[in-house]
């Protein structure tokens, strides 16, 4: 017997990849119903060599059902998911929602999968932002052999963690470049994407951080350990698909660079592709589609006692989204379930 499962927000990117990830990972489903709003109604989606119709969210009865990955804004969020939750289906949110309401496992398989036994006091389950679910999968490791101190990020992240919106704005900024009249004006972000960097993520707060900056840190501390302090720049490039980030750790007790190597070698969910050579290292647009968090130029920060430094990069849709929702639905199965 396998399970029942809601895909909500299915039409989305995120929600079609959720769809995608199940039917590659052969995730156990008995019925699987993909919903959306009203105005999405009937939109056929794949879900491995079915097509499946969406059918409203608004007036879908949840019981029954076993698990509904979430993948809608927080406020449409806030109506449904504890209306699903309540009639007994697990929710596994991919929004902001309830990240850091201490009820509710924030859970990143790799790093912290006993976690999810915690599910239980809401029936909901939150999934990290997708900068701090790439950097966990690679902090945790080294955190277990050496105790990480402190950890300084500079983030590079796609179009796409912004929506359709973000992925329409840079193509057309790109192809107004070559033909102006065909200009228009900015709508998703405060500046021009195209052939820019624009270190703005989110909203500001009032310490001068951006709420993505401040997303790294509070989750990390959830996710792997409170005593870790993050400092993190947050910057949005315009590459349509996969996350990078330049990381740099400082220890407690020393770490050369090659047992780092080796440690990320063993990892799960970690590739280690670093070759001191050109084009020895992974680049954004290579992660497409994948499974793994790639780490590249591994190396020692010779400023500091115990530090290393590395390239992380990865699926933003994938691990940072769909992929890490359904692991988690996965370690639920497996611990909890127990269907399939
Ligand atoms: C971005 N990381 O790249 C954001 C998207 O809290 O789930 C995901 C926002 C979130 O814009």
């Amino acid at each position: 017997m396998g399970y029942k499962i809601a895909v909500v927000g299915a039409t989305g990117n995120v929600g079609r990849e959720m769809l995608n990830i199940l039917a590659e990972r052969q995730f156990p489903v008995d019925e699987i119903v993909a919903l959306a709003s009203r105005k999405s109604l009937g939109t056929e989606i794949s879900f491995g060599d079915r097509t499946l119709k969406t059918r409203d969210l608004d007036t879908f009865d949840f019981t029954g059902w076993d698990i509904a990955l979430f993948a809608i804004g927080s406020d449409a969020t806030k109506i449904y998911a504890p209306k699903a939750a309540k009639s007994g289906c697990v929710v596994i949110d991919n929004s902001s929602l309830y990240r850091y309401d201490p009820d509710v496992p924030l859970v990143v398989p790799e790093v912290n999968p006993e976690a999810v036994l915690g599910y239980a006091k809401k029936n909901i389950i939150a999934n990290p932002n997708c900068s701090t679910a790439q950097m966990v999968v690679a902090l945790k490791p080294l955190h277990d052999r050496a105790r990480i101190k402190r950890v300084v990020v500079s983030t590079y992240q796609s179009v796409s963690g912004s929506g359709k919106e973000g992925i329409d704005e840079l193509w057309d900024q790109t192809k107004s470049i070559y033909n102006p009249t065909d200009s228009k004006p900015p709508r998703k972000f405060t500046k021009q994407i195209a052939f820019n960097v624009i270190p703005h993520i989110d909203v500001f707060l009032e310490d001068g951080q951006t709420k993505e900056e401040w997303k790294m840190v509070a989750e990390t501390k959830k996710i792997v350990d409170p005593s870790i302090k993050v400092t993190a720049t947050c910057v949005r490039v315009p590459v349509f698909v996969g996350h990078s980030e330049a990381i740099n750790i400082e220890f407690e007790d020393h770490l050369d660079e090659a047992e780092a190597r080796d440690i990320l070698r063993e990892a799960p969910g970690i590739m280690v592709i670093d070759k001191r050579e050109d084009g020895g290292y992974v680049t954004p647009i290579e992660c497409v589609g994948d499974f793994a968090t790639f780490i590249s130029r591994i190396r020692q920060d010779p400023t500091i006692d115990n530090g290393i430094n590395l390239w992380c990069v990865s699926d933003n849709l994938r691990k940072g989204a769909a992929l890490n929702a359904v692991q988690i639905a996965e370690t639920l199965g497996q611990r909890v379930l127990k269907k399939g």
